[in-house]
């Protein structure tokens, strides 16, 4: 049923075996995808040796560099998928950065500089990514991110991310009226709390965990590959009329009150 050979994937925000991006690719290429990975360089290239170990299983046909402030790298990453793949079908978007000094205290306390970078990194890059997708999606298209509900609901010291968390689900809305005509479709993907390298720089994440435990409906948190598995649905035919949504993949947590 759900099938995906013979599509073209771009995975973003693969850092390691913990990272949201790295449940999704298992998941693309379990139904048939062909992939490309991008990841963070740095000075060292340790990033680049350590994702290309990790997705070494997936083959991924593409392996590229993309740093989103870098204007050039996303030039040259949509390049090269022009020449070597032709078009492009599915594009996920799965990364996000604030300076850990906004993500605690005073929201009111966020400097001029830290507002500007959460939103670069987590919310224009969408907007970005999408923009360079779209002349490559020739056949239709789809295109994911990952949010999470402290852009809805003030969730403690989320702060600045829950405003680009915001601003990146009314990115979604807009992206999908304009590329809906080209039936590409844009959803999100509203998750739980899940351990990874960058909740885990988060102090109480553990306790968050434990919380969600004990109140959400299914009295547990979700996995990377429940994510997947959901990213893999919006990817597909399977949701060919679903576009401009942000789908909870928390065993229930959004909806309780009390
Ligand atoms: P992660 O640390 O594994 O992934 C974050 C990724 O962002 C990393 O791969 C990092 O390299 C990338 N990144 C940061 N700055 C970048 C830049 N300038 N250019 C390119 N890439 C950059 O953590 P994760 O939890 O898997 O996060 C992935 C997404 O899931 C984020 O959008 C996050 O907000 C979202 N999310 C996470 C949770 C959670 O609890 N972990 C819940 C809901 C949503
Ligand atoms: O979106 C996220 C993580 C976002 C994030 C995390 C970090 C930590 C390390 C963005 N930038 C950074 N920068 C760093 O230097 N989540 C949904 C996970 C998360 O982060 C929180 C949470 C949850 C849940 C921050 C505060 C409160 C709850």
């Amino acid at each position: 049923m759900l099938n995906l050979t013979g599509k073209n994937a771009l995975v973003t925000g693969i850092a390691n075996n913990r990272s949201i991006a790295w449940g999704i690719a298992q998941q693309l290429h379990k139904a048939g995808a062909n992939l490309g990975i991008t990841y963070l360089p740095d000075e060292r290239g340790k990033m680049e040796k350590k994702v290309a170990e990790l997705v070494e299983p997936l083959n991924p046909s593409l392996f590229l560099p993309c740093n989103v402030q870098d204007e050039y790298q996303i030039k040259s990453t949509f390049e090269t998928i022009r020449e070597q793949w032709g078009k492009l079908d599915i594009l996920i978007h799965c990364l996000a950065f604030a300076s850990k000094d906004d993500l605690s205290g005073d929201f009111s306390q966020t400097s001029r500089s830290g507002f500007n970078t959460a939103l670069e990194i987590s919310t224009y890059s969408l907007v970005q990514l999408s923009g360079a997708a779209k002349p490559l999606m020739t056949e239709g298209g789809s295109i994911v991110t990952l949010t999470y509900l402290g852009g809805v609901r003030a969730i403690p010291n989320y702060n600045v991310m829950g405003v680009a968390k915001a601003g990146l689900e009314m990115s979604v809305r807009y992206l999908a009226a304009e590329l809906g005509p080209q039936n590409i479709r844009v959803n999100a993907i509203s998750a739980g709390p899940i351990r990874t390298l960058a909740s885990s720089a988060v102090g109480g994440i553990l306790d968050m965990i434990h919380h969600v435990e004990e109140v959400a409906p299914l009295r547990r948190t979700v996995t990377q590959l429940e994510v997947g598995n959901a990213a893999a649905f919006l990817c597909s035919n399977l949701s060919s009329g679903i576009t401009g949504q942000i789908l909870y993949v928390d065993a229930g947590y959004e909806i309780m009150g009390m």
